[in-house]
């Protein structure tokens, strides 16, 4: 991908140890839908979510206080930093619920992220398609995010590229992607 430092690893945990977090995060994380506002109305977010980690995070004028690290949250933390070789401090869960939840185009751009932010994700449980757009040369690419993959996003990749994840027709279950990112608070 031009302007952008974007890895992949499609098998980067294994089948057992997929399997065993998808179930425990799905049971265990006390997930919420929270109200976004879009063009002056509020409505609420298509897909669960639930923050963790050592900063508080404010998007779309709500600011969510972080729940501890759990041991599986911790222990994948460490997993991610190796293999990144970068430090994370806080983790945001999403779960799509079917093909009907999903996340519009956007970029991870907060002010607290800093310039140039290493964001790493891990998907567990239905395969979802990611997009990527560059609007200014009118490029896309597609990754098919699979059960225990890992995708950094690293340098310019997020001032050049937006990505979405989008709606599916076809049925599909449950999902969650775990993005770990290192915020420096800001001092408002
Ligand atoms: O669910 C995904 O794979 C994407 C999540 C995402 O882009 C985000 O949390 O900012
Ligand atoms: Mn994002």
């Amino acid at each position: 991908m031009p302007d952008a430092q974007v890895d992949w690893w499609p098998e980067w945990l294994s089948a057992g140890c997929a399997d065993t977090l998808f179930s425990t995060l799905l049971a265990q994380t006390p997930w919420q839908q929270l109200p976004i506002s879009l063009f002056g109305r509020t409505v609420m977010q298509p897909r669960l979510l639930a923050w963790y980690g050592d900063h508080p995070y404010t998007y779309s004028g709500l600011t969510l206080q972080p729940l501890p690290w759990t041991h599986p949250l911790r222990q994948l933390k460490g997993w991610v930093e190796a293999q990144c070789q970068t430090s994370f401090n806080t983790v945001l869960l999403n779960r799509y619920r079917s093909g009907s939840d999903y996340m519009g185009w956007h970029r991870d751009d907060e002010p607290e992220l800093g310039e140039q932010p290493t964001i790493a994700s891990v998907s567990l449980g239905a395969s979802r398609r990611f997009l990527f757009r560059h609007p200014k040369r009118q490029e896309k690419r597609e990754v098919l995010l699979n059960h225990g993959s890992l995708l950094v996003m690293r340098g310019t990749t997020q001032t050049h590229w937006q990505h979405s994840l989008p709606k599916t027709q076809k049925p599909t279950s449950e999902r969650i992607n775990l993005t770990f990112r290192f915020l420096t608070p800001s001092d408002k």
